[in-house]
């Protein structure tokens, strides 16, 4: 049977929209689980600590759609919000954030639609994070549709500062003081002088080792 190649745009209702992203999302979490398996196999080490995904709310969806003037209709959340799926992936190292990349980058069947490297520029937040919007191609029994995957790639301390600040935002409905802005700053510098000295005296450790 031929299969017809199918654009996001031709999903037509909010079932088949969960049902479509979650496909997708289960695709890339099994993409990376396998390269963590072979990491650890090969170099005997795990560059991701952990994984998380979510399909987004229909209200983050609608709040989104709005922020940006759009109705809220199928079509619209499928062209305009790219992270309807998301997935986190959590590493110990800034090193790794980007090896993880490459190797998406480097799957056949994974196009990288864009890229936005919030660690090397942090937003004026703090927020540092290297983001990546992917389309992957989920199967169904009759056609094939390329889905967008928003992948989010940062360390630990990354993770945590966003958590933090992610609650501070929440909790003052997002007009926080700006005394809190301005520590919150100050705490995304010290975590990414964290992140560097935690690699340094990584790289040490692996110098020393090698030489064992
Ligand atoms: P949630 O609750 O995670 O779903 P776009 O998504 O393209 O319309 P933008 O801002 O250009 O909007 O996208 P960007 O910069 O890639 O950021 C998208 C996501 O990154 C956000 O999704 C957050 O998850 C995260 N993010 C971006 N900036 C910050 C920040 O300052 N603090 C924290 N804690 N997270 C941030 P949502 O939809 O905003 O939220």
């Amino acid at each position: 049977m031929e299969m017809n190649i199918n654009r996001e745009s031709d999903i037509n209702n909010w079932e088949e929209v969960i049902l479509i992203y979650n496909a997708a999302l289960k695709q890339i979490s099994t993409k990376l689980a396998i390269l963590n398996d072979e990491f650890q196999q090969v170099h005997k080490y795990n560059p991701i600590e952990h994984i998380k995904s979510r399909i987004k709310t229909s209200g983050s969806i609608v709040k989104k759609l709005k922020k940006h003037g759009y109705e809220s209709t199928i079509p619209n959340m499928v062209q305009y919000v790219n992270d309807i799926a998301g997935i986190r992936v959590i590493c110990s190292f800034t090193s790794d954030i980007y090896q993880i990349a490459d190797i998406i980058r480097a799957q056949s069947d994974i196009k990288v639609i864009s890229v936005k490297d919030y660690i090397v520029n942090p937003k004026p937040s703090g927020y540092m994070s290297y983001h990546m919007l992917v389309k992957v191609p989920v199967y169904l029994s009759d056609r094939i549709v390329d889905t967008k995957v928003e992948i989010q790639i940062r360390t630990v301390a990354m993770d945590f500062w966003a958590s933090l600040e992610h609650k501070i935002n929440y909790k003052f409905e997002g007009n926080v003081p700006d005394r809190i802005k301005s520590e919150l700053v100050a705490c995304s510098r010290i975590a990414a002088k964290l992140d560097k000295k935690m690699l340094l005296l990584n790289e040490e450790i692996q110098t020393i080792s090698s030489e064992e």
